[in-house]
């Protein structure tokens, strides 16, 4: 299902896992790595194109929802987009997640727009974990090493965060990751 206003949002009582991230940070490829499908949600080498919010219903059960990507830059010298109102609206009103996935890339960091959304996390009460993604482009060493420092990075930890936030390390290319996504899913739908 494809919102492209707030009036779409579906309205049954059932559960929504809400994916955030950066434009190419490799949300749409979770959506296809833990369902198993291959095209499920579209994925794009030439980011910033998605202005509407998508929402997977898996299994009649779930809803994973494919937020539109922020913090890409069209053209050197453009402002970046940040946050689309439609994203607003659905975090802040008239959607509500239940949980959220977090995506950052686990080889570039956190950059100052998922700061922001995790800042914007922590206050908001609802119950989120990191994906750090795209696990599979850097060695174990660098891996482990950036898995730490996001581990310890002070917006996760208390007392900016509630507790301390899991960060899973993923990979949508090699599965890394994937089983614990799929029990969090789990844990949510029930
Ligand atoms: N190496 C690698 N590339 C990935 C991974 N996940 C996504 N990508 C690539 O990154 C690009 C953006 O992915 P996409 O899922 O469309 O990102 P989205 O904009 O956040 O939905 C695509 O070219 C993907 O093939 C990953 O785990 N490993
Ligand atoms: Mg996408």
């Amino acid at each position: 299902m494809t919102a492209g206003r707030k009036d779409q949002f579906p309205r049954e009582n059932i559960p929504q896992i809400a994916l955030s991230g950066r434009s190419n940070v490799g949300k749409s490829s979770l959506i296809n790595a833990v369902t198993g499908r291959k095209n499920y949600a579209h994925t794009s080498s030439s980011p910033g194109k998605t202005v509407t919010i998508n929402f997977y219903l898996l299994d009649k059960k779930i809803y994973l929802v494919d937020l539109p990507g922020y913090g890409y830059a069209r053209r050197s010298g453009d402002h970046q987009e940040s946050f689309s109102k439609l994203t607003e609206a659905y975090l802040s009103q008239d959607g509500k997640p239940d949980f959220v996935f977090q995506l950052v890339d686990l080889k570039v960091g956190p950059t100052q727009n998922d700061i922001m959304m995790i800042d914007w996390l922590n206050s908001s009460g609802i119950p989120y974990a990191v994906v750090a993604t795209k696990a599979d482009k850097i060695n174990v060493t660098t891996r482990e090493h950036n898995l730490e420092a996001l581990r310890s990075h002070p917006y996760l930890i208390p007392p900016y965060a509630e507790r301390q936030i899991e960060v899973v390390g993923f990979s949508s290319l090699t599965g890394d990751g994937k089983q614990i996504v799929r029990d969090i899913i789990s844990g949510v739908s029930k």
